[in-house]
């Protein structure tokens, strides 16, 4: 269901003015008719970095000099950064764009959100979960004047699966609520978690998130699609069962990690499209596009069970 582009990798560690070993797992959005892409690099220490590039066409990005956000020194932020910064999602919402972050330390990861209006300054908000969660995005609208995001705990008695929050600010967030969990012997049946920022579609709330499957030859990271209320986003339309992109191009098969494809972002365009973006094997980034409707279509003709 997703066409790769033909250019892939996009965005490769040799477009990089400064010294990474990767890039991948970025979130991209339109920002005053261009596309700005925020990803993630592997630095030489093991630990990750933000960088920034921008595009006119959403497949051919320049990546700007500097990083775009390194592990913080002012606390509260630098303790729980201490050990990098890691998958970003944007949403846009209320004239900002809000990036949620993973926050790598000794004491697990938390999730950090931030703010930019331009992605020239950034400013931290704060650290909106506790330990261990990752992987959380924001709706771009408010339910009953609440903010909402899916997101992600850790747990050791039942597979990590996607959960919903709400917010009246975007810091204090509670009222939490199980949404989608691992299906045993499915293609995630190891792990789901969320990816894109979701998508407002006229049949509702598009939500791509990752699934997991444990094999001999270890984990393998595929792509999945999800359907929610538009008025109330605990609602599931439908899940999918059938995953809509695997690792198969030789850069999503072999790199740092094998065997992943892992979004973090997608932008809707107005002709009814798709830009969906991922990380190939934890080392590139690539593109590709898709129908909204035809994604929308397939939660609602082949639907599994969310729980
Ligand atoms: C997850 C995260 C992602 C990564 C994936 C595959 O747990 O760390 O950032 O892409 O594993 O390594």
């Amino acid at each position: 269901m997703i066409r790769r582009y033909e250019g892939n990798p996009i965005l490769t560690k040799a477009d990089v003015p400064y010294p990474v070993e990767t890039v991948h797992n970025a979130a991209v959005v339109k920002h005053e008719g261009r596309y700005v892409m925020v990803f993630r690099s592997h630095l030489r220490n093991g630990r990750s970095i933000l960088g920034l590039a921008e595009s006119d066409d959403g497949f051919r990005f320049r990546v700007r000099p500097k990083p775009f956000l390194v592990p913080a020194e002012q606390e509260p932020f630098a303790t729980y950064e201490e050990f990098g910064v890691e998958d970003p999602r944007i949403c846009r919402l209320e004239g900002a764009y809000w990036i949620t972050y993973s926050a790598y330390s000794r004491h697990g990861v938390r999730v950090a959100l931030a703010r930019t209006e331009d992605f020239e300054r950034v400013e931290r908000i704060a650290l909106i979960t506790q330990a261990d969660m990752r992987n959380v995005v924001l709706f771009p609208a408010r339910f009953a004047g609440l903010y909402a995001r899916l997101d992600r705990p850790h747990t050791e008695i039942a597979p990590w699966s996607i959960w919903i929050s709400w917010s009246p600010d975007l810091v204090h967030w509670g009222d939490s609520q199980i949404l989608i969990r691992p299906l045993p012997y499915h293609w995630d049946e190891m792990k789901v978690g969320p990816g894109a920022t979701p998508i407002r579609t006229p049949d509702g709330w598009l939500n791509i998130f990752h699934g997991v499957f444990r094999t001999m030859d270890g984990a393998v990271y595929r792509l999945g699609v999800a359907l929610h209320d538009l008025e109330d986003p605990a609602r599931l339309i439908g899940v999918a069962d059938d995953w809509i992109l695997q690792p198969e191009d030789p850069w999503e098969r072999t790199g740092y990690v094998h065997n992943v494809v892992f979004t973090c972002g997608a932008v809707a365009e107005e002709e009814g499209t798709l830009k969906l973006y991922w990380g190939g094997a934890d080392t590139v980034m690539c593109a590709g596009t898709a129908s909204i409707a035809e994604l929308v279509e397939l939660c609602r003709r082949k639907p599994r069970p969310p729980l």
